[in-house]
């Protein structure tokens, strides 16, 4: 017996709650403590990106007697120029990184990282301790507690990969896959051995990102290439936590940010920092632990994001599911 399409159920229409993360990316940030997205950034935006990366470095080495041939590192980098700036809230990323972390976040650090070739390197065992660059996970000094034997959930990081590491031995971040599961402790055990097959050398190209915990344990790989290698990071935290690079942006930044890119670089919507509870004197609360409203407006932009995709899944499930809207089993259509 066939069944009319006026009495067929149609599929359900289940939309993701995520803004933009896939299943898969989310199962393998859990479980590797990573994933890449790759042609994150347009090839015209590498470009510009390494233009000023360029500009930068050449002026901040002159300034600072830096060798041309030695690494170097500039952080706080979103205040030194627009193009780095702009890259706070790109929204392809940062709907990962809220997918990840939730609305109550801001930027703990962002640095340039540039690594010419190091010409007559001796290539010794990856990232052992005293090497160029040993295994370690990011901590502040003194480190983060360990519960349980790891480092809590604290922060994600966002690395931009502008020029090619697609060789081996190119100056590549190394990652140790679900280390995030383990003490940073066990680093420093020298009876401790990494998996070589948990070893993941992140060779990419140019335009790549990786969105990663900073608790995985990291290395580099020497640059043997005749390149020199050069990536932006953007480390993302709470905003009940504190930044890295800075305590306060500079007041002239702050002033031409929207409300979100304030959020992100740390400031409360009124600067004022303490609110005090039923406006009784003797329960003050910083706005970063007890936000007031419009503190985290990233909230709303997330909401906003949230809707998008549902719209986008919405037309999508139309489009395979062809009953009218009034038959039986069709959902009503999402609204703002
Ligand atoms: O890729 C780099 O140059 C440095 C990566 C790193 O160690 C970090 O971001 O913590």
């Amino acid at each position: 017996m066939s069944i009319s399409a006026a009495q067929a159920q149609p599929e359900p229409f289940e939309p993701d709650s995520h803004l933009a993360i896939t299943e898969a990316q989310r199962r393998q940030f859990d479980e590797d403590g990573f994933f890449l997205i790759e042609n994150a950034l347009k090839p015209k935006r590498v470009e510009r990106l390494l233009e000023v990366v360029d500009k930068l470095s050449d002026r901040f080495r002159k300034a600072h007697g830096t060798p041309a041939d030695a690494p170097y590192q500039i952080r706080n980098a979103l205040a030194h120029h627009k193009e780095l700036f702009r890259l706070i809230d790109y929204r392809k990323i940062l709907r990962l990184v809220v997918d990840v972390m939730g609305v109550n976040i801001q930027i703990r650090t962002s640095h340039v990282d540039v690594r010419p070739p190091m010409k007559d390197h001796a290539v010794g065992e990856l990232g052992a301790s005293g090497s160029f660059f040993p295994w370690h996970s990011d901590a502040p000094n003194y480190g983060y507690p360990i519960t349980n034997g790891a480092i809590p959930f604290l922060e994600v990081k966002v690395g931009y990969y502008l020029t090619d590491l697609t060789e081996l031995n190119s100056g590549a971040i190394c990652v140790v896959r679900g280390s995030h599961r383990l003490s940073p402790e066990l680093i420093h055990d020298p009876d401790y051995r990494i998996e070589p097959e948990d070893i993941v050398e992140v060779n990419v190209k140019p335009g790549t990102a990786m969105v990663w915990r900073t608790a995985l344990w990291h290395c580099l790989t020497p640059n043997l290439s005749d390149r020199t290698r050069k990536c932006l990071y953007y480390g993302y935290n709470y905003r009940w936590a504190r930044p890295g690079d800075y305590d306060r942006q500079d007041a002239r930044l702050l002033a031409r940010c929207t409300l979100v890119q304030r959020q992100l670089l740390g400031s409360n919507t009124t600067e004022d920092g303490v609110v005090y509870q039923d406006g009784d004197p003797a329960h003050p609360a910083s706005r970063f632990w007890r936000p007031e409203p419009g503190d985290v407006p990233l909230e709303a932009w997330a909401e906003k994001q949230r809707h998008k995709r549902m719209q986008k899944e919405w037309r999508r499930w139309k489009k395979t599911n062809t009953l009218p809207p009034y038959a039986v089993g069709a959902p009503a259509e999402p609204t703002p």
